[in-house]
């Protein structure tokens, strides 16, 4: 079937869908219609996919989110976080995936508390710095959202093993934007590779590890909230991302903890300072206008085709 077909069933929209889903449902049409044409997709591959994207919900759960994984495999999740921020201004820390692991309501700690509240090996790592604007103004109260999996490569719902919320946390900046926690030097793991997300790699032939991370979510009431991940430059999975969310800017530098005699004392080996830079809230809605300006133009344009059609 032709393009006149695709076009029948993009022009079947009643009067009450809105322009936008006509815009985007319109395009997903198309480039179904055009990748089932262009791969001359039969029923049996047909109902391969199906059951793969069924798969995708039964496995899925509080604990675990597969379509996150499927996404980040076939790199689409990267791929949104590029576009979201296209029209970011600069001078504020990158952005990076959430990825499927995150928790909100983690117990929050002062500054200077561990996040580990269960000894599972590694490295004792002070994390330190300040959160600013993008003039070096501190921003007092900013809230800190930080969580890395443990050595074992699991996140804390994933391990029966840990307590609720291990190596999670929430910290708040202080009068001059400083932060500081301890938790683990993050280690490489594989993303779990037991279901659809695995099925895929192992068909390109692909490996499921990730480099070794840290996941934070910076927030203050009249700043962009940032999601971002840091990097261990010394991972070797640092240059070979499974899920393609490495950006040279948020690569870091663990070093040795030094003369601190405070964290010495309790184990801690490692040290890794790192600045958070937000932008405001007002900026981003600004240069994103732009974006939704164009995306109107479209589509007025559809609608003007299809009343006339
Ligand atoms: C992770 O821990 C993660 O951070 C991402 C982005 C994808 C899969 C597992
Ligand atoms: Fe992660």
């Amino acid at each position: 079937m032709s393009q006149e077909f695709t076009d029948h069933v993009k022009t079947s929209f009643g009067p009450k869908s809105t322009q936008k889903s006509r815009r985007v449902l319109g395009s997903l049409i198309q480039h179904i219609h055009d990748f089932t044409r262009e791969n001359q997709i039969t029923v049996d591959e047909w109902m391969w996919g199906v059951n793969f994207i069924n798969r995708i919900g039964q496995i899925s759960d509080e604990k675990r989110n597969e379509g996150i994984l499927v996404s980040d495999v076939l790199g689409l999740e990267a791929l949104v976080d590029t576009i979201t921020h296209a029209a970011d201004t600069k001078g504020h820390t990158s952005s990076a995936i959430i990825g499927p692991f995150y928790r909100d309501n983690s117990p929050v700690y002062k500054n200077g508390e561990s996040i580990i509240q269960k000894e599972v090996g590694g490295e004792k790592t002070l994390v330190t710095g300040r959160v600013t604007d993008t003039k070096g103004n501190p921003l007092k109260g900013a809230k800190l959202e930080v969580w890395h999996c443990a050595p074992n490569g699991l996140y804390e719902q994933q391990d029966p093993d840990q307590p609720e919320y291990n190596l999670r946390g929430t910290f708040f900046a202080d009068d001059e934007g400083k932060y500081s926690f301890v938790g683990l030097r993050p280690t490489a793991y594989p993303i779990p590779y037991d279901g659809p997300a695995g099925d895929l790699l192992q068909i390109m032939d692909r490996h499921p590890m990730r480099p070794g991370h840290i996941h934070w979510r910076v927030s203050h009431p009249t700043f962009h909230t940032l999601i971002t991940q840091i990097y261990d430059r010394d991972c070797k999975y640092t240059k070979d991302d499974s899920v393609f969310a490495v950006k040279e800017d948020i690569i870091v530098d663990f070093k040795p903890l030094g003369d601190v005699p405070e964290f010495a004392k309790k184990g801690v080996t490692n040290r890794l300072d790192y600045d958070i830079v937000l932008t405001l809230e007002e900026e981003v809605q600004k240069t994103r206008q732009r974006v939704l300006d164009q995306q109107a133009e479209v589509e007025k344009d559809l609608s003007a085709r299809l009343s006339s059609a």
